[in-house]
């Protein structure tokens, strides 16, 4: 049987929705964030050594990494399903945007949420205002333009095709829609000018297995 490790409003909710788009039975141990670190509990920590999620048990299989996990799945539940044939244009995309999810399009914002979080911490009066303006400097000069080109070339990219393997939705845009939440979560990203997004969300929040993890995972609101 399946344990997803689930920490509340975080990235392992996209391993629920994998879950229920493949119709395995599992179930789901919730583990609350600290409210002023927003970290993991240490219990996560008896789970795999890194304490982070998603990670997820089966048997006496252990598996972190939300890319591994989606592997791991599919290989042993999916019967070919939410993955394109091997040796296909459609493979070779699913394999990139399976790895740029994580690879490529977090950490940047990550950065923007840590330096946006510079911005506001308490911190002496003296200090405030050249903690503020660095942090303003790498953001304006590194982070938000880096956001925005992976935005931008996504947002093209979903002008290519419905999905970003192709026509068929795959695990890969499951991957890839932890970036694009979190985007929107703290960019909006409809106003912004970025419609093939805003679109796809909308097609994957309409899904009865997007809703049915939800159902499941209990509360799913991302940092800003
Ligand atoms: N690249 C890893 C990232 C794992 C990760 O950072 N997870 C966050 C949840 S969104 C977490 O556990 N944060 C709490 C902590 O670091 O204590 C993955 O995709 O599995």
């Amino acid at each position: 049987m399946v344990t997803v490790h689930h920490l509340e409003n975080s990235r392992s909710q996209r391993v629920l929705w994998l879950l229920e788009e493949l119709g395995v039975p599992y179930e789901v141990k919730r583990y609350a964030r600290n409210p002023e670190t927003m970290l993991a509990p240490p219990e996560l920590r008896a789970v795999h050594p890194l304490g982070k999620s998603p990670v997820i048990t089966d048997d006496d299989v252990t598996v972190a990494e939300s890319g591994a996990i989606v592997e791991y799945l599919l290989e042993r539940y999916g019967n070919g399903r939410m993955i394109p044939p091997p040796g296909t244009p459609e493979r070779r995309r699913y394999t990139y945007w399976l790895h740029y999810a994580e690879g490529s399009a977090m950490p940047p914002l990550l950065l923007k949420l840590v330096f946006d979080r510079v911005e506001v911490a308490p911190m002496p009066f003296f200090v405030k205002p050249i903690a503020r303006q660095i942090a303003g400097r790498v953001k304006s000069t590194f982070i938000e333009p880096q956001v925005k080109l992976h935005f931008d070339f996504l947002e093209r990219e979903l002008g290519k095709s419905t999905w970003f393997a192709g026509e068929e939705m795959t695990a890969a845009d499951v991957q890839m829609s932890f970036p694009i939440e979190a985007a929107d979560a703290r960019a909006g990203l409809g106003a912004s000018g970025r419609p093939k997004l805003a679109a796809f969300l909308q097609r994957i929040h309409a899904r009865p297995a997007y809703q049915r993890a939800l159902a499941k995972g209990g509360p799913y609101e991302l940092m800003r």
